[in-house]
């Protein structure tokens, strides 16, 4: 089928590299956010968020012509929503932005057309709630036009090129639908296109994200085992995973970004009297900021009063994400337990709030009683502890992720705590 004019709704991390995407392939690309900044920042040809590649990919398509940022849909061959569907505090779905973006398109549905979800959602989003709301324009789905749901699976960080790479999964609402959307993402992806029904992809997009979840949250659980036993889990992961079959994650501070810490959620509220398991990764991830709190109380005794220069923010290396951060929950953990802390995050958008942040490392760690590494952003790996060290009162320095050399830092003068490393280890490691 002849697709050649498109809208994408939500000019995200998602919709942007998307809209963009099919614009430098060819297609007229309207990109729709309700957000006035938004449509304001692109028009002006800069980008509101920061990705590898994405701002040459943005200014290439604005270039070709092929590609307008509005406030509103209008009518297209094709729409495409990837707005965001957060969870709420009680860890229901908010499926808010997906109708109100769905309510928009009704007045522009025409005969023939297609409508794609690629927002992460419940099992039976695409035709239980985006179905009905689109047939208010009088139109059947199926019959009268095509709706499918195809998820994201992208890594921040790797967006430009996983989003041409990577297999994508097409769900339809009927058979006609899934090749129809197989026709239009075909214009730029080069992994394989697997069809199947929408609640089916809406599952694989959701089973996904919590095959990681449960995976990262027993990479976690082996942590406070290998505390308890006095075993350094790093290298007891490292040599399970010399099994064949064997691949244990990394653990860390926690769980953080707007998918997998989200959308395991979308299970449990669905089926909460089968998802038991899910659930209970869930916690232990979440719970990981509480247990680095514990590390500080470890070495530093009562936190009241006691000067933290914590560096990261962002919810992992090198992006400048901070949406359910596990770094922020640490820093608002230890403001709580009365500590003082100052921040730095090389990345991390200027608006966040977090304690004190300073402009660089030199102000964040000055007068610290403890350097707490909490992000590996490849600048602070790289960070040169004999610089650091005349500037903090303790030569303490605790780290998060396992990246900081501990001869180095021994040598600078630090005694080096690492997560997951117990002290009566410390001496084997050297
Ligand atoms: N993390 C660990 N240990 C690990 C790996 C990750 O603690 O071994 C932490 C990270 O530090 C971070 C969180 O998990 O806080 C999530 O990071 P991530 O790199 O696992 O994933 P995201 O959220 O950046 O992207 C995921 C990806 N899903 C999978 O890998 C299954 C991506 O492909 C999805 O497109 C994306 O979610 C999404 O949008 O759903």
């Amino acid at each position: 089928m002849s697709l050649n004019r498109l809208c994408v709704l939500g000019m995200g991390y998602i919709g942007l590299p998307t809209a963009s995407s099919f614009a430098t392939r060819g297609l007229k690309v309207v990109g729709v956010d309700v957000n006035e900044r938004i449509v304001e920042t692109l028009r002006m040809g800069h980008i509101h968020i920061q990705e590898p590649g994405l701002e040459a990919l943005v200014q290439a398509a604005f270039h070709s012509g092929n590609l307008q940022v509005k406030a509103q849909p209008e009518t297209a061959d094709a729409f495409i929503i990837c707005v965001p569907t957060p969870v709420r505090p009680d860890k229901s779905a908010d499926l808010s932005y997906v109708v109100s973006a769905a309510a928009s398109i009704v007045p522009h549905l025409r005969l023939g057309n297609l409508v794609v979800l690629e927002s992460t959602s419940p099992p039976g989003t695409t035709a239980e709630v985006v179905r009905p709301i689109l047939e208010r324009s009088g139109l059947h789905a199926g019959p009268d036009f095509h709706l499918a749901y195809s998820p994201e699976r992208v890594l921040p960080g790797q967006i430009l090129k996983e989003i041409v790479e990577n297999a994508r999964v097409i769900g339809g609402i009927d058979a006609v639908s899934a090749q129809a959307g197989r026709d239009l993402y075909g214009t730029f992806v080069q992994g394989e296109i697997a069809l199947t029904d929408a609640t089916t992809a809406e599952m694989v997009k959701l089973m996904e994200n919590t095959f990681r979840d449960v995976n990262i949250a027993l990479a976690n659980e082996f942590l406070r085992l290998g505390d308890r036993f006095g075993v350094d889990i790093w290298e007891a992961i490292r040599l399970a995973n010399r099994h064949p079959r064997v691949r244990i994650l990394q653990p860390g501070p926690g769980v953080g970004g707007h998918c997998v810490s989200v959308d395991p959620w979308f299970l449990v509220e669905a089926a909460p009297d089968i998802s038991s398991l899910i659930r209970q990764a869930r916690m232990v991830n979440d719970n990981q900021p509480a247990y680095v709190l514990e590390l500080l109380r470890a070495e530093l005794g009562d936190l009241t009063g006691a000067t933290i220069g914590a560096l990261g923010l962002t919810y992992k290396a090198d992006i400048d994400d901070v949406r359910e951060s596990p770094a922020l929950r640490v820093v608002d953990l230890l403001g709580k337990a009365g500590a003082r802390v100052r921040t730095y995050d090389p990345w991390a958008p200027a608006d966040v709030l977090a304690a004190v942040r300073t402009r660089d490392v030199e102000t964040c760690v000055q007068g610290a009683d403890c350097v707490l590494l909490l992000v590996a952003h490849e600048t602070l790996k790289r960070l040169d502890p004999g610089l650091v060290r005349p500037l903090v009162s303790q030569p303490l320095a605790i780290d998060c992720q396992h990246v900081w050399d501990r001869a180095r830092w021994e040598a600078a003068g630090f005694s080096l705590r690492s997560l997951g490393v117990p002290k009566s280890q410390e001496a084997n490691v050297r």
